[in-house]
């Protein structure tokens, strides 16, 4: 059995833990995303990655590695975040891999969150079986991965898949990628939460909101809460029917902290697409909800030290 440390930097969390090579997670500790910079982050992997390295030795277990996955532009190559949008404060120009490497000797991967989640879902999740799959993950921002050809889309140096910052009107608000009305303006967590506070600021009510309250109000018949998730399924209809038309896939996975909300979610993107583009290619695309949840970006940013080894 290969046995990998794994860990997921989103905008919000950081779950970290062990896993095995059939996907098993053996050791998890997740802890908030510091909020104060890469100094801070950087302190609290080096506490993690120790804590799990001693921990495996306490089992007797041998690791293949550290795997990472983060949120941000990631040179797969050489194990830095490029850039990335404010969601994780101070991240651009980070050397992850040199930084782990001053205090440990295990080989380390660094690529994006949403691709090491596509990753997971690829072997143990709902990608399973998939040769052109795409996997867009809704958390504190929206993240993508594109499979073609059983393999993961890199680009020049796997910066790409920003599937998140896909623009689907020019119109839009203005995203903190700098460009406007990017898919993540529509359905990610943190934007589900603005439309509604600004809905509410207008109508003089509190605006203390989390995209959680707007998915209870939306279940309470709430019209400000319809209003903004109908926006959102819009959107992310809008922005899958692109995909499909980009990349002619079989299926899109849809994963990350908003779909924890269900089903319901990935059969009204379904329903919606349905009467969307380009009939020849859409027709036949399966909307999926992801199979692993919250765990999948950890397992994938751990399969990485036995799969590209
Ligand atoms: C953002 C972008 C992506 C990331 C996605 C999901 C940054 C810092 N983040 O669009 O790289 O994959 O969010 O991230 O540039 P999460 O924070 O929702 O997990
Ligand atoms: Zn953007």
């Amino acid at each position: 059995m290969v046995y990998g440390i794994g860990i997921d930097i989103g905008g919000t969390k950081i779950a970290s833990g062990i896993v095995n090579d059939t996907g098993k997670v053996m050791y998890q500790k997740t802890v908030p995303t510091p909020k104060m910079g890469r100094e801070e982050i950087l302190a609290v992997l080096k506490t993690i990655i120790l804590e799990l390295v001693e921990w495996s030795e306490l089992q007797g277990l041998s690791l293949a590695g550290i795997g990472i996955g983060t949120a941000g532009q990631v040179h797969f190559y050489e194990g830095k975040v490029i850039s990335g949008t404010p969601n994780i404060r101070d991240w651009n120009g980070v050397n992850l891999r040199g930084d782990i490497g001053t205090y440990t000797n295990l080989p380390v991967y660094v690529d994006n969150d949403v691709n090491v989640l596509a990753l997971a879902e690829s072997v143990f999740g709902a990608a399973k079986g998939y040769e052109e799959v795409i996997c867009l993950a809704l958390g504190t921002g929206i993240g993508g991965g594109i499979f073609t050809n059983g393999q993961l889309l890199r680009g020049d140096w796997g910066g790409g898949a920003e599937l998140g910052h896909m623009s689907i009107n020019l119109n839009g608000d203005l995203c903190n990628c700098g460009l406007n009305g990017c898919l993540e303006t529509y359905a990610s967590g943190t934007w589900i939460a603005k439309r509604m506070q600004k809905a509410r600021q207008e109508q003089g009510l509190s605006a203390d909101v989390t995209s959680r309250d707007v998915f209870a109000l939306y279940r309470q018949d709430d019209p400000l809460a319809r209003r903004v998730i109908q926006t959102m399924i819009h959107g992310l209809s809008y922005g899958i029917v692109n995909l499909i038309h980009l990349f002619n896939p079989q299926a899109i996975v849809l994963g990350g902290g908003v779909m924890s909300e269900g089903q319901w979610i990935v059969d009204s993107v379904q329903k919606k697409i349905s009467t969307m583009g380009m009939n020849s290619l859409v027709e036949e695309v399966e909307i999926k909800l992801s199979e692993l949840h919250s765990n999948s970006g950890l397992i994938g940013a751990a399969m990485q030290t036995w799969l590209y080894k």
